[in-house]
């Protein structure tokens, strides 16, 4: 069976759990990171060297990397309704899939940390506020993306979609004004009604 190792704080284990309960998958969980620790053990390195969560063992392939398991189980699972073979469309996606990583993630992981996993006489409101510039207008790009179409990367739910509502679910569970998005206001209540999107009920910790 397939296996996940992390904790479900993480946003990047999220993804993957949402991923796998897409494509239909069954997995076991096991906490890892953080205070659940396995991450430092010498099993758990020779696994995954970074010493970071997710990491999955799917009857002995071995990955981490949390995009790269997405893709994979999507690809692997659910071939015909999750991960496009039309190559225009999934690089479409794709596209969203490294955006997500080296932009997204980037510029909103520093006020996430400060709100949540800082205490209040340590909180650095410089880089909160510098962490909001640059996310807004990542936040406009993503609700200009939803004027023109459903999803993310076209008419239909996919990849994409998961990586970016895990985004949009961490940063609107922040103590913070929000910006006026109303297209991706409606597109994630759309992913929060999906069965397998049960990570966007989760609280922030
Ligand atoms: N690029 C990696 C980043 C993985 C990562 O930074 N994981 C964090 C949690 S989101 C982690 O393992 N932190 C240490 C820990 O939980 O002990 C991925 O997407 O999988």
């Amino acid at each position: 069976m397939l296996k996940i190792w992390g904790r479900l704080s993480s946003i990047n284990v999220r993804k993957v759990v949402w991923a796998a309960q897409e494509a239909g998958v069954p997995f076991e969980r096991v906490d890892a990171g953080m205070a659940f620790g396995i991450v430092d053990t010498p099993a758990y390195r020779a696994h995954n060297p970074n010493a970071l969560v997710p990491l999955i063992d799917d009857g002995g392939f071995v990955l981490w990397e949390s995009n790269a398991i997405v893709r994979y189980l999507l690809a692997r699972y659910a071939p015909d309704r999750l991960y496009p073979d039309d190559l225009c469309q999934r690089f479409d996606a794709e596209r969203w899939m490294d955006w997500q990583q080296t932009t997204l993630n980037r510029a909103g992981g520093p006020a996430f940390v400060q709100w949540i996993r800082t205490p209040p006489e340590r909180r650095d409101h410089t880089a909160i506020a510098a962490s909001v510039t640059a996310t807004e207008p990542l936040l406009a790009m993503i609700d200009a993306q939803l004027t023109r179409q459903p999803h993310m990367a076209g008419e239909h739910f996919g990849m994409a979609d998961i990586v970016i509502a895990c985004e949009i679910h961490r940063w609107w569970g922040l103590p913070q004004p929000r910006p006026a998005t109303p297209h991706i206001d409606a597109w994630y209540r759309r992913m929060q009604e999906r069965p397998a999107a049960t990570v966007l009920s989760l609280e922030l910790s």
